[in-house]
Order: C-alpha cells, then sequence, then structure tokens
C-alpha cells in the first residue's frame, strides 16, 4: 500500500487534534487554488493538477523509466541464457560480471549467485531457459521487505525533511511529493531550508506553484533554523496535513555541513517533539555505490527513516536499488523515473523486479 493510500486512511480516522489559530483568507498565501491561476513557467511545462493521479498505465512508465536498466540487466541475462548450454562455473561467473556491471554491488551479487546456485541445485534445474525465473524470484527474495511507505504523524502535521548530496533531485522530489499529497487532498506546506544556494528559493517556488501548494520562505542567506521554526508553526497555525522541508545540499564528507544539517533537525524537533516523522535521504541513481556511503554519512548525523532514489530513468546501472535494499537497513520509499510531477512512485520491490523482467 502506497502513502497516497496510507493518508487517505489516515485522515479518515482522525480529527484535527490541534487547534487552528489561524483560517487564510481566500487566496491567502496559497497558490494554485481553483482561481488563483498557475504561473506561466508551470503552464509550459504542460504538468497539468489533475484531483486523481492517473493510475492507468502506471506500470507502463515505471517501464519506460526503467528501460535503459532493463536492457542492461534482463537483455544480457537473457543473451547469457541463449548463449549457454550448461549451467557451469563459467555461466555464474558471467552472471556476476553483468550484475556487478550494473551496480549491484559485490557482496550482493555474490549473496545472489549464491543463493541461485542453490535453489538451482534443490530444484534439480538442468535446463538454462529455466533459470531466467529463477533469477527474478532470488532478487525479489533479496529485497523482500526492503520496501515501505512513508511514516504519517499520529498528529498532524506529518513533517518531513528532505536531506542529500548536492544536486541529486531533493528539491524535485520535494515538488513531486508535494502534488501528490495534494492531488489525495492533503493540505501540504513546503518550506524553503534551502537559504544557501542562489535561487534555490525560486526553483521551489516554482514547484510550489505548479504542485498548489503554499511555500514559506525567508531571504536568501537567512537562517535554515529560522525558517524551519517559522514553517512548522505554520504548519500547525494552519491546520497542514503535510510540511516538507527542502535543505540545501552538502557533501556528506564535510563535517561541519553534516553538523548543520543536524542542527536544522534539533530545530525541528524543539518545535514540535515527535518530529520530524521522516527524513528522506534522496539518493540519485546515477552514483553509483558511492551512495551507499553518503547514506552512511547520513544516517549518522541526521536519522534516516527513508529512501528517495532519483534519476531510475536517466542510468543502465538501476541494479543499485537491490544494492541499496539489501546493504542498508533503510528502506527505500520513492522512486524518481522523470523530471515531471508525475514521475515520482511509490517504491514497491515486487513492482520493481516486475519492471525490469517485463517482456
Ligand atoms: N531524469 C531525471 N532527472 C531528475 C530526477 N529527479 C531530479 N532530476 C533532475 O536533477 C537535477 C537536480 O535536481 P534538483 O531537484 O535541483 O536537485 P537538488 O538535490 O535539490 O539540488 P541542490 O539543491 O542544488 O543540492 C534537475 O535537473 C532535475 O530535473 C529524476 O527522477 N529523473
Ligand atoms: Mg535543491
Amino acid at each position: 500500500m502506497g502513502f497516497l493510500d496510507k493518508f487517505a486512511r489516515n485522515r479518515g480516522k482522525k480529527e484535527p487534534e490541534i487547534p487552528q489559530q489561524h483560517t487564510p483568507a481566500p487566496g491567502e498565501g496559497i497558490t494554485g487554488e481553483p482561481g488563483s491561476g498557475e504561473s506561466d513557467a508551470a503552464k509550459k511545462t504542460g504538468d497539468e493538477v489533475s484531483p486523481e493521479p492517473q493510475k492507468q498505465g502506471i506500470f507502463a512508465r515505471l517501464k519506460q523509466g526503467l528501460s535503459k536498466t532493463r536492457l542492461n540487466i534482463t537483455g544480457k541475462i537473457e543473451q547469457l541464457v541463449k548463449n549457454t548450454r550448461k549451467l557451469d562455473e563459467e555461466f555464474y561467473e558471467e552472471l556476476e560480471e553483468i550484475l556487478i556491471q550494473a551496480d549491484v554491488g559485490v557482496n550482493t551479487t555474490l549473496e545472489l549467485v549464491e543463493n541461485l546456485k542453490q535453489s538451482v541445485r534443490q530444484k534439480k534445474i538442468t535446463q538454462v531457459e529455466e533459470v531466467k525465473g529463477l533469477i527474478k524470484d532470488e532478487i525479489v527474495n533479496l529485497m523482500k521487505g526492503k520496501d515501505a511507505s512513508l511514516n504519517i504523524a499520529p498528529v498532524k502535521p506529518t513533517i518531513i525533511m528532505v536531506v542529500g548530496v548536492n544536486g541529486v533531485g531533493k528539491t524535485t522530489t520535494i515538488g513531486k511529493l508535494a502534488y501528490h499529497c495534494k492531488a489525495e487532498g492533503q493540505k501540504v506546506i513546503i518550506a524553503a531550508a534551502d537559504t544557501f544556494r542562489a535561487a534555490a528559493i525560486e526553483q521551489l517556488q516554482i514547484w510550489a506553484e505548479r504542485a498548489g501548494v503554499e511555500l514559506i520562505k525567508h531571504q536568501e542567506g537567512a537562517d535554515p533554523g529560522a525558517v524551519v521554526f517559522d514553517a512548522v508553526n505554520a504548519a500547525r497555525a494552519r491546520g497542514a496535513d503535510v510540511l516538507i522541508i527542502d535543505t540545501a545540499g552538502r557533501l556528506h564528507t564535510k563535517v561541519n555541513l553534516m553538523e548543520e544539517i543536524a542542527k536544522v533537525r534539533r530545530v525541528i524537533q524543539r518545535a514540535y517533539p515527535d518530529a520530524p516523522h521522516e527524513v528522506l535521504l534522496v539518493l540519485d541513481a546515477t552514483t553509483g555505490q558511492n551512495a551507499i556511503s553518503q547514506a552512511n554519512l547520513f544516517k549518522k548525523a541526521t536519522g534516516v527513516t527513508g529512501i528517495a532514489l532519483t534519476k531510475l530513468d536517466g542510468t543502465a546501472k538501476g541494479g543499485i536499488v537491490i544494492a541499496i535494499a539489501r546493504e542498508l537497513d533503510i528502506p527505500v520509499k520513492l522512486v524518481g523515473i522523470g523530471e515531471k510531477l508525475e514521475d515520482l512512485r511509490d517504491f514497491s520491490a515486487r513492482e520493481f523486479v516486475d519492471a525490469l523482467f517485463a517482456e
């Protein structure tokens, strides 16, 4: 079950527990509401905010997004199967090479192939053609239980802090996520706590307009902690269901920058003791194995409750999903498969593997 459904269920169950001290006047601060109009920038993208995201064709889009990886992994496996007469050591070695080249990672690949050998022995398989289905099953087994939905606060707002290194797709993911939540009927606020990079606030503003949600911002160069503090208070006062916080990109190896993001987290926590309910680490699927060390260092600094893996459409090495699912004890919650509003998906290991092995 995806975060959209979960949000919907959650909303049905609970009463607003926080007194609403402020009811926004029509049009106040909220962009994209009926009548407020969308920006020209949004119109140009052709991204329209529809009340229901199109369910139809969603699997087809995932398949399309994974096409480079599919060609690289499944295409090569098919070729290997075709050229193999016997399930011997050479076959397994070539399979390992295919997986490692697709960024599945050495440890995960070795484990996968070892499991496959066992399975072949147990099932007494001798026909090479049968092994393709087994490989798929073993990947599913390895990733089992490594996906999850976004956490939802028992008392709204759900506060989601988004972190990651420079340029991985944090701001884009926030725009898409805000759009999805809004389409589900959620009241969403986003906060521009990246006050560091030039034009970061304007970029988030454009996404806010596209998604039709409110943005809380200060001036460039302002203290990110102050933005976050204001945003949490605004979200509570306005009865928002979800607050999503954008933060500046930073290299995971820069100790002072990691300390700064830890501080942003503490500000959120002071303003709202349970929060953040979700610390979403955005990882770029095209960066390969370095993603694993980014995850470990961000986890140490801020805690990380979920991973959003972006740019899967742009890589033939989507095997990194398997490595991340296997080697980190942080679930993959979202995947980005393009630059448009609709190109964000709940991550399902099963669906991922199905799309990867689809004809
Ligand atoms: N193809 C593709 N491009 C993406 C995806 N997600 C983000 N991008 C692109 O990646 C680039 C960087 O995205 P941003 O959202 O600005 O990344 P960021 O992490 O906020 O960057 P900083 O704030 O500078 O650290 C943009 O050109 C996005 O369009 C995705 O899923 N697929
Ligand atoms: Mg950004």
